[in-house]
């Protein structure tokens, strides 16, 4: 199984280098691209030395069998058919094809089954605020169907990748010692703030990443289930945090939902408040599952349940599910099709 890594020095692609040597991933060989710019640059894995080689439209991908793509929308679009065109497949990162309704947009916890088929090439994976939401929304649709959910998200800086991290840090620095505060990776200063936009604004008055929210739910939960999200950037390293209020069709009991959780593959439950036990992002950067807590009956909906979710926006938000498919993928002999 050859594999290759498209946006290798970014920070979704070193989280792939990451994840596919904790997971073991049943790889023999692995290749890694970049921009000119990152062309040459050397990253380690399982104790040897890759080198980064620039991204072109040539012959590089006829060997390879999965390609996981994380270097932007434009990019995935220029490259996907000299990625593809030799047999690989091609699970992006990007949002170049999520609404794409020849494309499955996957998380396989939720609609792998139903979605993927031989039919593509390219999978796509989905915005991270919506991979995090759907694992948790999964085993309650499950129970009774989800007609209507409000969300608030609150979004770490790595959802801006390397260079939102470090502006943070530095951010947190510069005020400690009294001195001028940095403004680039976000539209104001986020340290000791939140900034309640994330994306452009569209017409209706959401912005493009609350809006992925409300396509990309619908698509992979298969459903019109309405969503309306307001996506928040907070001052918090990796991990993003969601505020959820769901209605379902018919009404559900507390402990019949968290006997649901329980027994779902990729959710963990944190829910002690008692004991002050709940998820928090400082407590869940690089880990694996969607963590639950805040579990109740909304006492606004006598159909509605209000949780409170956390998950690594870099690992679960996009690298590992994107290598969870690949492994599908392999689960079902997919390749020897
Ligand atoms: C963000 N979801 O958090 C977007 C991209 N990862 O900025």
């Amino acid at each position: 199984m050859k594999v290759a890594i498209v946006g290798a020095s970014g920070a979704v692609g070193q989280e792939f280098l990451r994840v596919l040597e904790e997971r073991n991933f049943p790889l023999t060989e692995l290749v890694l691209f970049g921009s000119k710019r990152s062309a040459g640059r050397t990253f380690p894995y399982k104790g040897e030395i890759l080198t980064v080689k620039e991204l072109s439209h040539n012959d590089d991908f006829k060997d390879i069998d999965i390609a996981l793509t994380s270097a932007g929308a434009s990019i995935s679009k220029e490259y996907s058919d000299t990625i593809t065109k030799y047999g690989a497949i091609m699970i992006d990162n990007s949002s170049a094809f999520r609404m794409d309704e020849n494309i499955p947009l996957v998380v396989p916890e939720v609609n792998a089954k139903d979605a993927i088929s031989y039919k593509s090439r390219i999978i796509a994976n989905p915005n991270c605020t919506t991979i995090q939401m759907v694992v948790a929304l999964k085993p309650i649709h499950d129970l009774s169907p989800i007609k209507r959910v409000h969300i608030a998200t609150y979004q770490s800086a790595s959802g801006a990748g390397a260079s939102g991290m470090d502006e943070l840090q530095a951010q947190t620095e510069q005020i400690a010692k009294g001195e001028k505060v940095d403004v680039n990776a976000f539209a104001h200063q986020l340290a000791m703030n939140v900034i309640p936009h994330i994306d452009v604004f569209m017409d209706n008055d959401y912005t493009k990443e609350e809006m992925k929210m409300y396509h990309e739910t619908q698509k992979i939960m298969n459903s019109n289930i309405q969503v309306s999200a307001t996506a928040v950037r907070v001052p918090v390293l990796r991990a993003h945090s969601e505020a959820i209020w769901l209605e379902t069709e018919s009404p559900l009991d507390i402990d019949t939902i968290n006997k649901a959780f329980d027994q779902f593959n990729g959710v963990t439950r944190i829910d002690n408040p008692s004991e002050k036990k709940y998820p928090m992002p400082l407590d869940l950067a690089g880990t694996d599952d969607v963590y639950v807590g805040r579990i109740r009956k909304d006492i606004s909906n006598e159909n509605g349940i209000a949780l409170w979710t956390v998950a690594d926006q870099i690992k679960k938000g996009a690298a590992l599910n994107a290598v969870q498919i690949a492994e599908y993928l392999i689960e079902q002999d997919f390749f020897k099709a």
